[in-house]
């Protein structure tokens, strides 16, 4: 196996800092002179603010103050055409709308101190009732389509589902300090976080610089715009002292924005044989209180686009609504979308098979799409542009050993089940234009510059963000590749916007296909300049000029230059056509791309339920992904390892509870996360066999795949081993317990 470079296994090169203590976290940081802010948060799911009262010697801002000073409302980055967007203030002015609502800014010069101060401040609300109303409506296929096949179908199978609220988890809660122009910020999407403060406080983006340093995970939810990032801003600008403000673990449950809260209602119709003709998805997603920064986006546009899965249905219609409630604002977590989508179709596919008396490995063999098909335009709008459903099937059920598990069942004491996923991964949104026409208020390309220095090491500077997926590593193995340049001599910048002028972010698993897709150009340009520079300094055409394995070559002869020779001459140019090439070595390229990257896979889920206790034990998990070109295989299995752990977490555990808009599960006493005794040994395989066709890297994303395959095959072998036909996630010990007692 390869040592370095694309498809090399090479060890994360972050690690040694973070393993020694070394790492450099948003609570690591003090400036002189700082303030720590502690928020006074609303009680009340939704109550009017009578008045906010404190003594004078506190340090409190209000809403007041900060419509005093024209602080804009919070906007969503996406507007969905026909939603309504209620304003959304950091402070509230006159109404909270869910629990943990932050209504007041308290400022001292320890967060000891902040806190008993927090306690000073007396909150007169009036309560609200809470109330539930449309923000917008979504659909996308062909009603009559659906209803033309329907009338035609033999079977029709039905499905009522929720897909459980989630909330994120990450080692480091949330954390923000301002100091001087600098907003220091652990968020995954530090160029959208400065454009959402600047609108707000009223400043040009050249006024705010964004530091996102090192970070202890994100899962979607530290890539949003949140009240507290324009609290501190403001805060800070205006008593000109430093402010930070960083979650108590508490806080996080209240403020962090919550994932999935699904209520769907699927019906498939099919013919004799179990081919899939079309299908008819009503879902009603619950947005919370405001419209997040994607908050609309994640049911809507990419939900929605993913219901075709691997089938080849005909007719699909989709209809969502997003409905607001009084509770935490819903967007992004790790799948977004994408594993409710997967979690719809396979719980129906599953149905269907057991309606028509069909092995659920059968009928979805009969309806994948084949490779011949590709590239296959969906009737919800996507057009997947490669992949190989077929051979990915058959090596999952091959590894999992499928066949055998009527032989492994017999012999359990226990209730064994083994359950299939086939899921679809829409990574990097694209291209922008289309985002544009579903109601994206931003882009989705990324930026990537490419800097030789003089002595040929390497700084690439990219607007993505790394916290876990190993991006120093694997954008370094692609450098290293391309320029033939040792992997030691490669630095990565990312999370600074004075570092990085433009960029997009780190979501949608779409840093290897649209971030390393800017960076394989931005080096492809590195090469055609150093071809002009070596031209000159070999006396020959620069079409003659061959780069390969770090050396720039007249083709044909053994006249060659080093790639450190050529960054000499860019830096140094005595020797150069200065008359017709700019000094230096330095490119950036923007790539924005045509398409989805399509990832794919087939997840497989062996467990055991013990019948006295309904607890249950995955005895074996397989997974077999197609992510197109892999970078670097031991991190890609590190991300699908982590995305399982999220999926089978809430198949099995998860779940934000709330009661009259009250959050009931606001601890890890509530709020159950797997563990590691909890999860099986993971078995991944990758397939490279479909390259992604548009992006030049030929990559798909990996990091949310494990996330969007799990809870469906972990459902589907629940059911399974129950034999029953509904259950719902989480599956508990007590909930399954409680299905074995009704059969
Ligand atoms: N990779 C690769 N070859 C591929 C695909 C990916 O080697 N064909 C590598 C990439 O180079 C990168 C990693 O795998 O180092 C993940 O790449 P990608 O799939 O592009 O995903 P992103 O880097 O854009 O990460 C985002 C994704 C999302 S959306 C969430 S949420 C998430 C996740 O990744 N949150 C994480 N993984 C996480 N991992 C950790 N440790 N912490 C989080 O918060």
């Amino acid at each position: 196996m390869k040592d370095w470079g694309i498809g090399a296994p090479v060890l994360r090169v972050e690690d040694l800092r973070f393993l020694t203590g070394s790492g450099r976290f948003i609570d690591d940081l003090a400036f002189p002179g700082m303030l720590h802010c502690v928020l006074v948060r609303s009680p009340h799911a939704h109550a009017r603010v009578r008045r906010i009262e404190f003594p004078q010697d506190l340090l409190v801002f209000t809403g007041r103050d900060m419509e005093k000073d024209r602080v804009g409302p919070m906007r969503a980055g996406w507007q969905v055409p026909g939603m309504v967007e209620p304003p959304r203030w950091a402070l509230a002015r006159e109404t909270v709308r869910h629990v943990g609502e932050p209504v007041a800014a308290v400022f001292a010069a320890t967060r000891a101190r902040a806190e008993d101060a927090a306690e000073r401040v007396s909150v007169e609300y009036e309560p609200l009732a809470s109330i539930s109303d449309v923000c917008f409506r979504w659909t996308r296929g062909d009603a009559a389509a659906v209803e033309a096949a329907f009338a035609k179908a033999a079977h029709r199978v039905d499905i009522e589902l929720i897909n459980n609220r989630l909330c994120g988890a990450a080692l480091e809660a949330r954390g923000v300090i301002a100091s001087g122009d600098t907003l220091y910020c652990a968020t995954q999407a530090p160029h959208h976080i400065r454009s959402h403060v600047c609108a707000e406080l009223g400043l040009r983006e050249t006024e705010l610089r964004i530091v996102s340093p090192d970070m202890g995970g994100g899962f979607g939810y530290k890539g949003k715009h949140y009240p507290e990032e324009t609290i501190v801003a403001w805060a800070a600008r205006r008593l000109r002292r430093p402010v930070k403000w960083v979650a108590a673990r508490q806080e996080s449950f209240l403020s962090d924005t919550q994932g999935r809260d699904h209520r769907t209602h699927a019906v498939l119709a099919l013919n004799e044989e179990g081919g899939f003709l079309a299908l008819k998805v009503n879902t009603t997603a619950d947005l919370g209180a405001y419209v997040s920064t994607f908050g609309a986006a994640i049911p809507g546009p990419i939900y929605s686009a993913l219901l075709a899965g691997l089938y080849r249905t005909p007719a699909i219609h989709i209809e969502v609504t997003g409905v607001f409630s009084n509770t935490v604002p819903t967007d992004a977590y790790r799948g977004a979308g994408r594993p409710e989508a997967c979690y719809v179709l396979e719980r129906l596919v599953d149905k269907a098979a057991f309606a028509l008396g069909l092995d659920r490995a059968e009928i979805r063999r009969r309806n994948l799409i084949p490779r011949a098909s590709m590239p296959y335009k969906t009737p919800i709008g996507p057009t997947y542009d490669c992949g190989d459903f077929p051979k990915v099937f058959e090596r999952a059920l091959e590894v999992a050993d499928y066949a055998g598990f009527a032989a492994r069942k017999q012999s359990s004491r226990k209730l064994r089940g083994i359950g299939i996923a086939c899921y679809l991964e829409s990574s990097g949104v694209a291209p922008s234009r289309l985002a544009g026409m579903m109601g994206a208020r931003v882009g989705f390309y990324e930026a990537a510059t490419v800097r030789v220095a003089p002595d040929a090491s390497v700084t690439a500077y990219l607007g993505t963000h790394n916290h876990g997926q190993g991006h120093a590593t694997t954008f370094a193995q692609i450098l290293s590749e391309r320029l033939g340049v040792d992997f030691q001599n490669i630095r990565i910048v990312e999370g600074d916007t004075a570092a990085v002028p433009v960029g997009t972010g780190t979501f949608g698993s779409r840093s290897i296909a649209v971030g390393g897709s800017a960076l394989e150009v931005a080096s492809r340009k590195i090469i055609a300049k150093g071809k002009k520079i070596a031209a000159h300094l070999l006396e020959a055409a620069p079409a003659d000029i061959e780069f390969n394995g770090g050396k720039f070559q007249v083709a044909g002869t053994d006249r060659a230059v080093s790639f450190a020779q050529v960054a000499g001459a860019a830096y140094v140019p005595h020797n150069y056509p200065l008359e017709s090439l700019e000094p230096g070595l330095d490119e950036t390229a923007f790539y924005d791309p045509p398409n989805f990257a399509f990832s794919n896979g087939v997840h497989v889920c062996e467990l055991e339920v013990d019948p006295e206790t309904g607890a249950t034990q995955l005895v074996s998990y397989h997974a077999v992904d197609d992510i197109g070109t892999v970078i670097n295989p031991m991190i890609v299995e590190g991300q699908m390892h982590g995305g399982l752990a999220q999926g089978i977490g809430q198949a099995l555990a998860e779940r934000t509870v709330y009661e009259d808009g009250q959050l009931l599960s606001a601890s890890f006493m509530d709020y159950a996360l797997p563990r590691a005794g909890d999860l099986p040994e993971f078995r991944c395989e990758t397939d490279e066999s479909q390259p992604c066709t548009h992006n030049p890297l030929g990559a798909k994303g990996c990091g949310e795949s494990g996330a969007i395959g799990a809870p469906a095959a972990v459902m589907s072998a629940l059911l399974d081993a129950l034999g029953v036909a509904d259950l719902e996630m989480p599956a508990t010990p007590h909930r399954i317990w409680q299905a074995i007692m009704r059969e």
